[in-house]
C-alpha cells in the first residue's frame, strides 16, 4: 500500500507503465507482460484515483471516456488540408505514375513506401507537449467535426505520447477502422437486441466515431493505424515518410505492419500481388494499396495537383462491392430442410469473379432489406465467402415491383414450409420425401471431411438420386460399374474409380461416419465429442438424452436431435442398411471422466506437415480435447508450424506465442494420445 506522501509518484509511475504497456500492446505488437498483470497495473492507478479524485488528470489511462455526452460536434478547420489521394485501378494506370514521377524528379530510381489502404474513415490527431488535445475528422478536407471525446476511448490511440523525444506541437493522420471480426460480433449482438445492423466495418467505425455520446462509442471495438504526419512544429523529424512512421510508432502510435520500402514499379507491383493474396486474411478490412515516393524532400519537388499529392497513389483491389439488378428471387432447400432465399442477379464482376447469385439469408432479412424483382441492388463477395446483397438502392425500384412473398410451400416437393423458434429459419417439412433434402443429405455424406468419396461431385448425386439409383446413403454402397457407366459423362475409367472410393470410404472414422450420418446440429466437433464419450456407435444410439447431456458442449436441445435421430424407422432402417455394407472403424477407448488431455488448449496450424495433412492435424488435436482456431492472438497457447508457416508464425512470435515445429508437434501429440 502507498503510504499518502509517495500517492501523487505512483499514480505517475502507474501512468507511465500502463501507457508503456499500450505501446508494446498496439504500435509494437509485442506485449512484455501477460493481460492479468496489465490489468493488476491498471487496477492499482484507479483504485488510486478514486481514492485520490483530484489527481486525476486527462491524459490518465483510466480516463478514456471522459466527459458525458456532447449536444452536437464542434467544427475543425485543418491548418493544413486533410488532401485526397489520385486513384489507379490497373498497372497500367500505375506505370503512368511511376513515369510522371520519375520524368518529373529526372531519375529512374525512385524508393517508395507501400501501405495497405484501410477501409475506414481518415482522422487527424493534435498532441500539444505530448498529450492528445484533439481528434478531427477529415470532413471535406478543409472542414472536419471534433470527434476528441470519441477517439480517446479508442486504445491504440495514445493519450500521451511516449518518450520525451518528440515535438511541442505534433499532429498525425491516419485511419480509424473496425476489424472484421469485431465488425460481425458488433453486428450479432446489434441483431440480438434488435437494433440496426451495420453495412460493412466501414459504416461501422463511421458511424461509431459519430456519437455524441463517448460511451457508446467506447463499446465499440475501433483501432487506428497513423499513415502520416500533418505537421511537427520543431525541425529533427526524419526526412523520409518510412522514417517518419518508424518514428510515430516509436512515440506510442499504431503504424500498419504491412508498412514497407519498396524500389520502383516493379517493387510496387510485387508489394501489391503480395497484399492481394494476404487481402482475406488480413483482420481488417482494405481497399487497395498506397504508394508514396519515400523522400520528403523529392514529395516536396513534386507537390499537388488540384488536391492531391503528386508524390502518391491509391492503386486499387478489385471492387468487392458492385451495383447490379435482382432477376429472380428463388428458394434452395438444404439438407435439413431449411428453405434459404437466393437472389438470382444480372451478371456482375466483383470481387475478381462473375456472380449471379446472392444469398438472401432469411425471411427476416428479405423483410428487412424489402427486396423485390427488379431492384437494383449492392452486392458484396469477399473472398470465398458466398456473396451477398447488402442493401437496396430504393430511388432506383421500378413502379410496378412486388412485395416479395416468402413460399408457404417447398418448391421441390410441395410439403408446407414451417417455421422454427423465433420464426428466422424456415423448414421444408418433407423430410427425406424431399428430393432436395436426399440430395443434399447424400452430398453430405459423401463430403471430404465426412465419409471422403472422392469423384461423387453434386452433378453425379443429382443424376444418381433422379433416376432412382440412390435413394438414401445406404444405396451408394450397391451402385454397380454398369449403373454408373449408364450416366452421362461416366466413362468405364470414372466408374471404377468411383467404385474403388465407395469401397475405400468402408474404412472409416467413429467421429466422421457420425458427421456424416448429418444429425441436426452435430458437426465434426460434436461427433469427436460423442465417439471420445462413449467409444463406440451401440452405446450413442441406446443412449437417454440425460447421459447425451453428459458429454461436454452437448445441451439439452443437441441432445433431444441425436436422441430422436436414432429412434426415426427411416435412420433406423438406414443404419441398418449402412452397417450390412461392411463400414467400420477403429474402436475408441471411451473417455468418460476426467478431461482430456489438451481441453482448454488452443492451436493454430500454419504451413505443411509432412506426416499428415492440416485436416488430420486437426482432427487429432480435437480429439485430445483442444480447439483449433484459424487465427494467432493472445489467447493461442501454440503455433504449429509445418513448411512454409507464412505470416501465423510471425504474429506469433510478435505476441510471445509458443511455436512448435512438426518434430516437437508429433512428440506432444504422441505423448497426450498416451495419456489420453
Ligand atoms: O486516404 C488515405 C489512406 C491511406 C491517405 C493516405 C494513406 O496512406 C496509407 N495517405 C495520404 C497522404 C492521404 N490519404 C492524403
Amino acid at each position: 500500500m502507498s503510504s499518502l506522501d509517495n500517492v501523487p509518484q505512483r499514480i505517475e509511475a502507474l501512468r507511465e507503465l500502463v501507457s508503456y504497456h499500450d505501446y508494446r500492446y498496439y504500435a509494437l505488437d509485442s506485449p512484455e507482460i501477460p493481460d492479468a498483470e496489465y490489468d493488476r497495473l491498471f487496477q492499482e492507478l484507479r483504485s488510486l484515483e478514486q481514492a485520490h479524485p483530484e489527481l486525476i488528470t486527462l491524459d490518465s489511462p483510466t480516463q478514456r471516456v471522459g466527459a458525458g455526452p456532447l449536444s452536437q460536434f464542434e467544427k475543425v478547420v485543418h491548418e493544413i488540408p486533410m488532401l485526397s489521394l489520385s486513384n489507379a485501378f490497373s498497372e497500367e494506370e500505375i506505370g503512368n505514375f511511376h513515369r510522371r514521377v520519375t520524368e518529373r524528379l529526372k531519375t529512374d530510381t525512385i524508393e517508395y513506401t507501400a501501405e495497405p489502404k484501410v477501409d475506414g474513415l481518415a482522422v487527424s490527431l493534435l498532441y500539444e507537449d505530448g498529450v492528445l488535445t484533439r481528434a478531427a475528422t477529415r470532413g471535406d478536407g478543409v472542414t472536419g467535426e471534433d470527434v476528441t471525446h470519441n477517439v480517446r476511448t479508442i486504445p491504440s490511440v495514445p493519450l500521451r505520447l511516449i518518450g520525451k523525444d518528440y515535438p511541442g506541437v505534433l499532429e498525425v493522420r491516419g485511419e480509424v477502422f473496425m476489424p472484421k471480426a469485431r465488425f460481425e460480433e458488433l453486428n450479432d449482438n446489434q441483431r440480438e437486441k434488435g437494433e440496426k445492423v451495420f453495412v460493412n466495418p466501414r459504416n461501422a467505425a463511421a458511424g461509431s466515431l459519430r456519437q455524441l455520446d463517448p460511451r457508446v462509442t467506447a463499446a465499440r471495438p475501433l483501432e487506428m493505424f497513423c499513415y502520416a504526419l500533418g505537421r511537427a512544429q520543431d525541425e529533427g523529424f526524419p526526412d523520409t515518410q518510412y522514417e517518419i512512421l518508424m518514428k510515430l510508432r516509436s512515440l506510442g502510435m499504431r503504424v500498419c505492419a504491412e508498412t514497407r520500402k519498396v524500389d520502383g514499379l516493379p517493387g510496387c507491383l510485387e508489394y501489391y500481388h503480395t497484399l492481394l493474396g494476404k487481402r482475406q486474411n488480413l483482420p481488417y478490412e482494405i481497399d487497395g494499396v498506397v504508394y508514396k515516393v519515400n523522400k520528403i524532400s523529392q514529395q516536396d519537388a513534386l507537390g499537388f495537383i488540384s488536391r492531391a499529392p503528386r508524390w502518391a497513389v491509391a492503386h486499387k483491389f478489385p471492387a468487392q462491392e458492385e451495383l447490379t439488378v435482382v432477376e429472380a428471387i428463388d428458394v434452395q432447400v438444404g439438407r435439413t430442410g431449411a428453405v434459404t432465399p437466393v437472389a438470382r442477379l444480372k451478371p456482375v464482376y466483383v470481387g475478381g469473379v462473375t456472380v449471379t447469385n446472392a444469398t438472401l439469408h432469411n425471411r427476416d432479412e428479405i423483410e428487412r432489406l424489402d427486396i423485390r424483382v427488379g431492384d437494383s441492388v449492392v452486392v458484396r463477395r469477399a473472398g470465398d465467402v458466398i456473396p451477398e446483397v447488402v442493401s437496396v438502392v430504393r430511388d432506383r425500384r421500378p413502379h410496378r415491383a412486388k412485395k416479395y412473398k416468402f413460399p408457404t410451400r417447398c418448391p421441390v416437393c410441395g410439403s408446407d414450409v414451417v417455421y422454427e423458434g423465433d420464426g428466422v429459419i424456415a423448414r421444408c417439412s418433407g423430410g427425406l420425401f424431399c428430393s432436395a433434402q436426399r440430395k443434399q443429405s447424400i452430398q453430405h455424406f459423401v463430403s471430404r471431411r465426412a465419409m471422403d468419396i472422392d469423384g461423387l461431385g453434386e452433378k453425379l448425386v443429382e443424376q444418381l438420386v433422379d433416376r432412382g439409383l440412390v435413394n438414401d446413403v445406404s444405396d451408394i454402397y450397391t451402385l454397380s460399374k454398369a449403373q454408373l457407366t449408364d450416366l452421362e459423362r461416366m466413362a468405364e475409367k470414372s466408374a471404377q474409380n468411383l467404385l474403388d472410393a465407395i469401397d475405400k470410404s468402408r474404412r472409416t472414422t467413429l467421429p466422421r461416419f457420425l458427421f456424416a450420418l448429418g444429425i441436426p446440429q452435430v458437426g465434426e466437433s460434436t461427433a469427436l465429442a460423442l465417439a471420445n464419450h462413449f467409444g463406440e456407435l451401440g452405446a450413442i444410439r441406446a443412449a437417454s438424452k440425460e447421459e447425451l447431456e453428459q458429454v461436454p458442449d452437448i445441451g439439452p436441445v443437441v441432445a433431444e436431435n441425436i436422441y430422436t435421430f436414432f429412434r426415426q424407422t427411416h435412420n433406423k432402417d438406414v443404419l441398418k442398411k449402412l452397417l450390412r455394407h461392411k463400414l467400420h472403424w477403429p474402436v475408441i477407448k471411451p473417455r468418460k471422466v476426467g478431461p482430456a488431455p489438451l481441453a482448454g488448449k488452443t492451436f493454430v496450424l500454419t504451413g505443411t506437415l509432412s506426416a499428415m495433412t492440416r485436416d488430420e492435424a486437426r482432427a487429432r488435436l480435437q480429439s485430445l480435447g483442444a480447439k483449433v482456431s484459424g487465427s494467432v492472438s493472445k489467447k493461442t497457447d501454440f503455433v504449429i508450424a509445418g513448411e512454409d508457416p507464412g505470416s501465423k508464425a510471425a504474429k506469433a512470435e510478435a505476441l510471445g506465442v509458443e511455436t512448435l515445429d512438426e518434430a516437437r508437434f508429433m512428440k506432444m501429440l504422441a505423448k497426450k494420445e498416451r495419456q489420453a
